[in-house]
């Protein structure tokens, strides 16, 4: 069985869309992030990073224990590995796919969450002026629609001249295009790519999975909502925790 340790975000719906795509049964383990369930000792076992997606394969093809795999590019790899499916393996359509994997999570993953932090930290006068830190980040936004867009440029997809998971993992980043105040008619083979691959039925389930799971931020009183912003904001190194033991 495969479990996936998820919370309703971009990275976690990149691998949802695989799984849907994959066709495979999958236990969905919602991790609250901000509650604070990526903190929990199991959790941390599994995804030592504090966050999620995070996998457990507990009957691994290769056999032997469950394994545990944490960070998205490398659970899309493992699953498309073991499958068959989505990545070529022969050269040099490997590469072309692995390098589309590294950008998104080396560039568009990080600068997009980025932008989002400061564009929200903006808003809270205490902060002070966040001018420079949502310019630069908004900027590299801007370049990394454009980074895609030359990707894109005469090409269906991104890599290995078919549909694998260096599109799904870009995908559900660079569907927020709006929210980032990027105009996408300045991108178009971005545009037609988002619209191929948005259509896709299972990148729809995918991106659909765990809505339920959302909340209303207008039911969590301010102190929650104070609580949940620090344990998000300002987090600083978790020490082993006791439940671990000696023996780790
Ligand atoms: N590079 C990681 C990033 C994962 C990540 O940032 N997850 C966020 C939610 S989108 C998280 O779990 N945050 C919890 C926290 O900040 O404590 C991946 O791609 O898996």
């Amino acid at each position: 069985m495969l479990e996936l340790y998820f919370w309703p975000t971009p990275n976690g719906k990149k691998v949802t869309i695989l799984l849907e795509e994959l066709e495979l049964p999958y236990a969905l383990k919602p991790t609250h992030i901000g509650r604070g369930d990526q903190f929990r000792p199991e959790f941390l076992r599994i995804s030592p990073n504090n966050r999620m997606p995070a996998l457990v394969d507990t009957e691994p093809k290769v056999g032997g224990n469950p394994l545990a795999i944490f960070e998205s590019g490398a659970i899309m790899m493992y699953l498309a590995e073991t499958t068959g499916r989505f990545w070529p393996m022969e050269m040099p359509k490997r590469y072309d796919v692995v390098q589309w994997i590294m950008w998104q999570m080396a560039n568009q993953g990080p600068k997009f969450g980025e932008q989002g932090h400061f564009m929200r930290a903006s808003q809270t006068p205490a902060n002070g002026d966040q001018t420079y830190a949502v310019r630069r980040f908004s900027d590299e936004v801007h370049r990394l629609y454009g980074v895609m867009n030359l990707g894109l440029f005469e090409k269906r997809w991104l890599a290995a001249g078919e549909y694998t998971i260096a599109d799904m993992i870009c995908y559900p980043w660079a569907a927020g295009w709006k929210m980032r105040g990027i105009d996408l008619d300045e991108f178009p083979n971005v545009k037609r790519w988002l619209a191929e691959v948005g259509e896709r039925p299972a990148v729809r389930k995918g991106m659909a999975v765990g809505a339920e799971l959302q909340e209303d931020p207008a039911t969590l009183s301010d102190e929650e909502k104070a609580r949940r912003l620090k344990l998000l904001t300002n987090q600083r190194a978790t020490p082993i925790p006791k439940e671990w033991g000696e023996a780790i």
